[in-house]
């Protein structure tokens, strides 16, 4: 293939040692910012009994608190955030545990390291300066859109700011701007070859070279699928709004596990029971430190995805350790096309409504590849065929507005739904690794 090509070549090769001294800095700098400026960092650490100062060297970073989803929801909306509001550049928020979005915030610096991070990340990928990048991961409030955008722009690409929908006007413009680079989550690639095939569109015989996959769990099967079918290199992409959002870890050509950026960010593997760190190599619970974030910086963050990380040298150069592919999380959350939706959210929902009963199911399938939600509710009292068609356009309608998902309500009358002994089974999850 072509020779390497480095964003940041300096940083993404230094030697293991000289990352790990530039780390525990950076570590040292962040903690001692965490108890200063967020108060309900200091309470942890003194609850804990640790200060800033006892990190004497890297290792110790296991006796400081974790940082949790819930931290997020109980200091809504800017709890976290270690500078002034008006040193606040840009928010985004994704959902919470419960009605509550999870904000977040960065400072024109921390903008800056993301599209650096970004660019570092696209080309980490296969991405160069000139390539024109179709961007169909959501804009607004969602990391994805805005966050790979603007590193596109800073590695050179030309950007199209596509977003979600509007599967044909997308397949059509892929074609007309020769776009090189697919952005989007996997699933939804799957949906635009489907749709592309169904349109009579060869995009496998089309410009696109590089697609960067990322936002939900997906396998080598779909890679498969998708290299073939859109005439790509699949690439995965790993990242989480609560620490910055993509451009976290990012796979190289090799294709072997997610290249994570460790001069920005500190990686931990725990046992989600004990807590305890587990060897290198072996499954566990990914934790998180910011080493560079103003805004917010996130201590020892539980991302609840399991994985597994290795410091094996990459044929590519490149030092920083790899995360093997994220196989699913450790809690109730669930991807809904690349969305997080907790259940108790929908509860939430469910139970505002008048005339709907404490009982409901939620049925996850695939439409094609797509996501598909179900959600299936009792009544009250016995109602009409009337009133029941009703409820269920209530029960889209504001799972819709105050979600963001789409679903299918079906409204069953007193009884219907299957009851439980024991620990409710609220979710049925159909969709097949494929
Ligand atoms: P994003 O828009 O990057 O998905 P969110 O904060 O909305 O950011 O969601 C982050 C979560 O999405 C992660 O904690 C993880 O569960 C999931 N996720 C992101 N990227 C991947 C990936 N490549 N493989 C599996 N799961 C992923
Ligand atoms: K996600
Ligand atoms: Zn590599």
């Amino acid at each position: 293939g072509a020779a390497p090509f480095y964003f940041a070549p300096e940083i993404e090769r230094l030697d293991r040692s000289a990352l790990r001294r530039l780390q525990f800095e950076r570590l040292k700098e962040t903690l001692g910012r965490a108890y200063a400026c967020v108060p309900h960092h200091r309470q942890a650490f003194d609850r804990a009994g640790v200060r800033p100062e006892d990190l004497s060297r890297l290792e110790d970073i296991t006796r400081f608190p974790f940082t949790v989803k819930t931290d997020l929801r109980d200091t809504y909306p800017f709890g976290l955030f270690a500078v002034p509001r008006e040193q606040v550049a840009r928010l985004h928020a994704s959902s919470g545990t419960t009605g509550r979005p999870t904000v977040v915030g960065y400072t024109a610096d921390d903008l800056d390291s993301w599209a650096d991070l970004i660019a570092r990340s696209l080309a980490c990928a296969g991405g160069r300066p000139g390539d024109v990048m179709h961007n169909a991961l959501g804009y607004g409030l969602f990391t994805g859109g805005l966050g790979f955008h603007y590193g596109a722009e800073r590695l050179g690409c030309t950007v199209v700011p596509m977003s979600g929908g509007q599967t044909e006007k997308q397949i059509r413009l892929i074609c007309d701007f020769g776009a090189t680079i697919l952005n989007a989550t996997p699933s939804y690639a799957l949906n635009l070859a489907e749709s592309a095939e169904r349109m009579g569109v060869d995009l496998a015989a089309g410009s696109l070279r590089v697609g960067v996959f990322g936002a939900e769990p997906w396998s080598e099967t779909m890679r498969g699928e998708l290299d073939r079918r859109l005439g790509i290199r699949s690439i995965d992409s790993y990242g989480l709004s609560e620490v910055m959002g993509p451009g976290v870890a990012m796979e190289c050509g090799q294709r072997n596990g997610m290249h994570a950026w460790e001069d920005h960010f500190l990686f931990e593997v725990i046992d989600p029971e004990t807590l305890e760190p587990v060897p290198m190599g072996q499954p566990g619970e990914l934790v998180i430190t910011t080493l560079t974030k103003q805004a917010l910086p996130m201590v020892r963050y539980r991302t609840r995805d399991i994985s597994m990380i290795t410091d094996e040298p990459c044929p590519c150069g490149r030092t920083h350790l790899r995360i093997l592919r994220v196989t699913g999380r450790n809690d109730d959350m669930l991807i809904i096309r690349g969305v997080n939706v907790y259940p108790s959210q929908i509860e939430a929902v469910l139970l505002g409504l008048p005339g709907v009963a404490p009982h409901y199911q939620l049925i996850l399938s695939r439409q094609g590849w797509l996501d598909h939600l179900t959600v299936e509710v009792e009544t009250v009292s016995p109602s009409s065929e009337e009133d029941r068609v009703r409820l269920a356009n209530q029960v889209r309608h504001h799972v819709k507005s105050t979600i963001g998902v789409s679903c299918e309500a079906l409204v069953r009358l007193p009884g219907q739904l299957p009851r439980s002994e024991g620990k409710a089974v609220r979710v049925r999850d159909l969709r097949k690794e494929g």
